[in-house]
């Protein structure tokens, strides 16, 4: 009898900051399901003439990939799990991007670039049974669109960087944004829009908003304009309807990266911060706006719920460098 053999996918041992030294990666967003912290990340990409860039193409990033682990210390990697161009609408270059679990599907909340008729950068969404897919795109066309937003600073590419959360009486809510941060309701369904977009007003709100909930607080961490570049900062709230009081900075900025993007998460008993910085060096080709490399520390709250600054180390949260 031959019986199928199931593929082993490759591991790694976690030897401290930058968690993954294989691949550029940027724009962390964990995820906890089933006792396994799954880590969702876009692949920065080399490509020629990248270091003198200006201003268009930084990033080049073209699918998203998972690693996942149980113990923080040895990680999966299951490689890509989803391309822009696995959404008929998308062309080309993905932004960051969020999973959630609801009732055992696995929702990826994307930022893509879509093509006619939208011809802008979109928040998309796809699903799955599975949180190493395949996703699927249950919609044919992009859950926030350039027309249903004000395009504030960042005109046609401010609808980006989405986050979810899903609270504890079943409601969802997405919020997302560069420039101005967005929040909205997801319908039970988790892939339509319910009721009006909010516009959250954030002190020096650049991007990448991440939502989690401890102890009945409710927090919007997102990146800020620090000292030339992105810090951390964050917000809290008694409830998602607000109103939210911002809390001051989370972390200083990156490591020779101009971008840094929080994902939080509570996993065994500990609450962790993945960002990313950009020391790695790869192939020869050195860190880089466009070529990132993700991180992770522990992160500590205060007895009143705010939380403790986070320092970016190099032994991260390793047991083995
Ligand atoms: O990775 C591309 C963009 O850079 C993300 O969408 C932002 O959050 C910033 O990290």
């Amino acid at each position: 009898m031959i019986c199928a053999q199931k593929s082993k996918l490759p591991t790694f041992r976690n030897t401290g900051n930058p968690l993954v030294k294989d691949k550029f990666t940027a724009d962390p967003a964990p995820l906890v399901y089933d006792g396994t912290l799954y880590l969702y990340v876009g692949r920065d990409e080399y490509y020629e003439g990248q270091d003198t860039a200006g201003g268009g193409k930084e990033f080049n990033i073209t699918e998203w990939l998972c690693y996942s682990t149980k113990d923080m210390q040895t990680w999966t990697d299951h490689g890509s799990v989803l391309k822009p161009t696995d959404f008929k609408w998308g062309v080309g270059e993905s932004w960051a991007a969020q999973v959630v679990e609801k009732d055992g599907k696995f929702y990826y909340y994307v930022t893509a670039l879509a093509g006619e008729p939208y011809n802008s950068r979109v928040v998309g969404v796809a699903v799955s049974d599975s949180p190493t897919g395949p996703f699927t795109d249950p919609l044919g066309k992009p859950l926030v669109s350039d027309d249903m937003t004000d395009n504030g600073p960042r005109g046609w590419w401010n609808d980006i960087d989405p986050t979810a959360l899903i609270d504890d009486n079943g409601q969802a809510w997405l919020c997302w944004g560069n420039g101005t941060c967005f929040l909205a309701k997801l319908k039970p369904n988790m892939i339509e829009l319910d009721g009006e977009i909010q516009v959250i007003d954030m002190p020096r709100y650049v991007e990448g908003p991440w939502l989690s909930k401890r102890d009945g607080t409710y927090y919007l961490t997102y990146a800020s304009f620090g000292k030339g570049k992105e810090n951390i900062a964050y917000a809290t709230a008694p409830s998602m309807e607000g109103p939210w009081t911002p809390k001051g900075e989370l972390t200083g900025t990156a490591e020779n990266s101009f971008t840094i993007h929080p994902g939080i998460v509570e996993f065994k008993g500990k609450w962790y911060l993945f960002y990313h910085n950009a020391t790695l060096t790869l192939d020869g080709h050195k860190g880089a706006i466009g070529r990132r490399s993700v991180c992770v520390d522990e992160l500590h709250y205060n007895s009143d719920g705010t939380m403790q600054r986070v320092e970016q180390t190099q032994q991260g949260v390793s047991t083995s460098r």
